[in-house]
């Protein structure tokens, strides 16, 4: 049976765009992607002494695990040329599991659902483009829900492609 994941993707290094859409097509080595949202220019949060980002959201079915997702993912973000230097810094490619089913997880070098996706816009507004019911398995809330109760701030908006 396969898995429905959501992801989240983001990049604030070069051709941002470019980035994203050599992520996606990359993607389908680990699995099919059903949907992506549109992408959002997003101020930066947590480090914010940095360029702004190009987020989006991905619904993406795989039969792997969790654990052979996330390599999955860290190779392409290396194949992409990613060098982690500053946490939460620049970079040119980020992709992160946001849910895997309903999973629920919290292993040394894997939280699922992601531990912070419930308190950014920049996960929440694309996410809800395209999974506006789907329910937070701990929060026991949809993202629509989730992202209704974020407080203001943290500046993102839909880009035209
Ligand atoms: N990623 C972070 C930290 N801050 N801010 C925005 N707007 N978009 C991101 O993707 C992002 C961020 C850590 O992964
Ligand atoms: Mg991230
Ligand atoms: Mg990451």
């Amino acid at each position: 049976m396969p898995h429905l994941v959501y992801l989240s993707l983001g990049s604030n290094v070069g051709d941002r765009e470019a980035h994203l859409r050599d992520a996606l097509a990359r993607l389908g080595a680990a699995g099919r992607v059903i949907t992506v949202s549109s992408f959002y220019e997003t101020e930066p949060v947590e480090f914010t002494h940095q360029p702004w980002f190009l987020n989006c959201a991905v619904a993406f079915e795989t039969g792997q695990t969790p654990q052979q997702l996330m390599t999955a993912l860290l190779a392409i973000e290396e194949e992409m040329g990613r060098r982690r230097v500053q946490k939460k810094g620049p970079r040119s490619i980020d992709i992160d599991i946001l849910l895997f089913d309903d999973v629920v997880m919290d292993s040394k070098d894997l939280v699922i659902p992601h531990p912070a996706m419930h308190e950014r816009r920049f996960v929440l507004e694309p996410l809800a483009e395209i999974a506006p019911d789907v329910i937070h398995p701990v929060l026991k809330k949809t993202i629509g829900e989730l992202r209704d109760a974020l407080e203001a701030g943290q500046a993102v908006r839909k880009i035209k492609t």
